[in-house]
């Protein structure tokens, strides 16, 4: 098992211009490691939606790459996703997701079928360009700036070190620098000259 913020400071280093939207417990790991907020969109709550809402932003901004880290609870939750993304065709889209087998976010509960299926596997069948699965980060590490600099859409899976979070959710300390998705959209519209 690959711990995520590991895996997410190698995307970090190759990220270029890329927006990343990161999700579920994705959001503070990537805060951590992200050294461009300004071209972050973190979704939170709205679970399975990240991807739906980095197919939208791939569209509409064809020349920049995006990157989403989507939760394994979260895609299973709007499977759909990838017939959708599939069908459309983004060149520029990277739809990680992050399979740790459970909802972390929630407490820890296992996840529908969790290890018995791949999710790599529905990805690629659904018709995404690619499709990886990695367990280990140097191998990872040797494949991630030619994943990135493929045609998409790429699906890669990443098996991760489950992080639970055990606290009720209104005394969750908030991430020091997190912020709202409504001022890093108003952020991004300003750089991409639609606001
Ligand atoms: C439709 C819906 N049901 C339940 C929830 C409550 N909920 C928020 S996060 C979460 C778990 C997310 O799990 P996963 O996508 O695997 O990411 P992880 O937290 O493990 O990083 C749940 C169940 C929600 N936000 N939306």
């Amino acid at each position: 098992m690959i711990e995520q913020r590991e895996m997410m400071k190698v995307v970090e280093k190759l990220r270029g211009d890329a927006i990343v939207l990161p999700t579920m417990t994705g959001n503070g790991a990537w805060l951590d490691v992200t050294q461009n907020q300004d071209r972050d969109v973190s979704i939170g709550g709205a679970m399975g939606k990240a991807s739906t809402f980095a197919l939208g932003l791939a569209m509409a901004q064809p020349d920049t790459n995006i990157i989403v880290f989507d939760g394994d609870g979260s895609l299973e939750m709007n499977l759909g996703t990838l017939a959708t993304i599939a069908g459309k065709k983004p060149k520029n889209l990277y739809h990680f997701v992050l399979e740790n087998g459970v909802y972390g976010t929630t407490g820890g509960q296992p996840i529908p079928s969790a290890g018995e299926l791949s999710f790599a596997g529905i990805a690629r069948e659904a018709g995404y360009k690619a499709a990886y699965e990695f367990d280990d980060l140097e191998e990872f590490t040797l494949q991630a700036d030619s994943i990135l600099n493929e045609e998409g859409p790429v699906f890669v899976c990443i098996k991760i070190v489950p992080e639970v979070q055990n606290e009720p959710i209104g005394r969750r300390k908030r991430h020091p620098k997190a912020r709202p998705t409504k001022d890093a959209l108003v952020a991004l519209r300003k750089e991409i000259g639609t606001s």
